[in-house]
């Protein structure tokens, strides 16, 4: 069976996904797309021979459409969730799933509606290999309990759109799902830690900060965030453990050697960093999909980052306060089987 998949949002990102559906991925075809900006749609179904709409509504509604994926921004993303949940469709949606607790929540309660989880959230780390093999050894528990996870997120350059923050909701909250993820814990609280400030970003954003938190068990995360390096598209993340520390691999796929010394190429972009974990995020949900099942991180995580983003936002806004993460009781659906 091809899966039929209608695509919302046709920037960057989504013609990324569109890509590699088409190119690179087996089992689906983008059949429709949508974009506010009807020209984009057309532009991006033209070549594909797909359909175009200038509404996520009117996509949804085609019953030509199997399974949905989302990816315009946060902002506009619980009315298009919602309506896919409605009509039965799986969505993979990109991170966030939406930017308030409260649009995450309702969609948590469209899919209670639904009796079955249909959303899948774009945190794509959970399908690198390297993310991987940390989780399988925490998991193991071989080494004990985790103390301590120390994460980096550096960007080369970011927009002068780009503000203070979405150093919190656009790019630490990746960590905020690989922290919960690779610990099996919920955050309980958060602050930002303020930093000496880089002469490199725009003078409206406030930048590099420091994220702490703390699990339920006490473990204490780090992140910082530092997004005008101009060297690098880097993500570091090292996982103390109690006889063991393990440290992600980040990008050393071929190592020169020349008089200048030895080193390796950097990613640009987190298109470029993970692409492989982009392309089995999506593959393994046009599998599931397919098979009428669930794969990857549900709303449920979803909710959590983004109550973990309102908890850090607050912090930031108070000059770096520790902010207590409130979460509702966790749905029986979202419960691990
Ligand atoms: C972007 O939206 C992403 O998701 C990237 O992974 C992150 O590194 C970047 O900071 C965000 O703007």
């Amino acid at each position: 069976m091809t899966l039929r998949v209608g695509l919302i949002g046709c920037g960057g990102m989504g013609r990324a996904h569109l890509d590699r559906i088409e190119n690179e991925l087996t089992g689906a075809k983008i059949v429709a797309t949508a974009d506010l900006n009807f020209e984009a749609a057309k532009a991006a179904a033209e070549p594909i021979g797909a359909k175009p709409y200038g509404s996520g509504a009117e996509l949804i509604a085609d019953p030509e459409v199997d399974a949905v994926l989302i990816a315009t921004f946060g902002k506009v993303h619980a009315p298009d969730v919602i309506g896919a949940v409605e009509a039965g469709k799986y969505v993979l949606c990109e991170k966030p799933l939406a930017t308030t607790a409260e649009d995450c929540i309702a969609i948590m309660e469209a899919e209670q509606k639904a009796g079955k989880k249909l959303v899948t959230v774009g945190f794509m780390r959970r399908f690198d290999a390297a993310y991987g093999e940390l989780k399988e050894m925490v998991d193991a528990g071989e080494h004990g309990p985790v103390l301590m996870i120390h994460n980096r997120h550096r960007n080369p350059a970011v927009p002068d759109s780009y503000t203070s923050r979405m150093l919190i909701d656009d790019t630490a909250i990746h960590e905020f799902d690989t922290m919960r993820w690779l610990t099996g814990e919920e955050i309980v609280s958060v602050r930002t830690d303020p930093v000496r400030q880089t002469s490199r970003a725009h003078k409206n954003l406030q930048e590099p900060i420091v994220i702490v938190a703390y699990t339920e068990s006490g473990a204490r995360l780090d992140d910082e965030v530092n997004v005008n390096l101009e060297w690098a598209y880097s993500i570091e993340c090292e996982v103390v453990m109690e006889s063991a520390a393990a440290r992600l691999g980040d990008q050393e796929r071929i190592h020169v050697r020349d008089k200048f010394g030895n080193r390796n190429k950097m990613c640009q972009s987190h298109i470029d960093r993970f692409h492989d974990a982009f392309n089995k995020e999506v593959q393994e949900w046009i599998l599931a999909a397919s098979d009428d099942r669930h794969t990857g991180s549900s709303s449920w995580d979803g909710y959590a980052a983004t109550a973990i983003v309102d908890a850090a936002v607050a912090s930031q806004e108070q000059g770096g306060a520790e902010v207590k993460v409130e979460l509702v009781e966790k749905p029986a659906l979202y419960e691990e089987a």
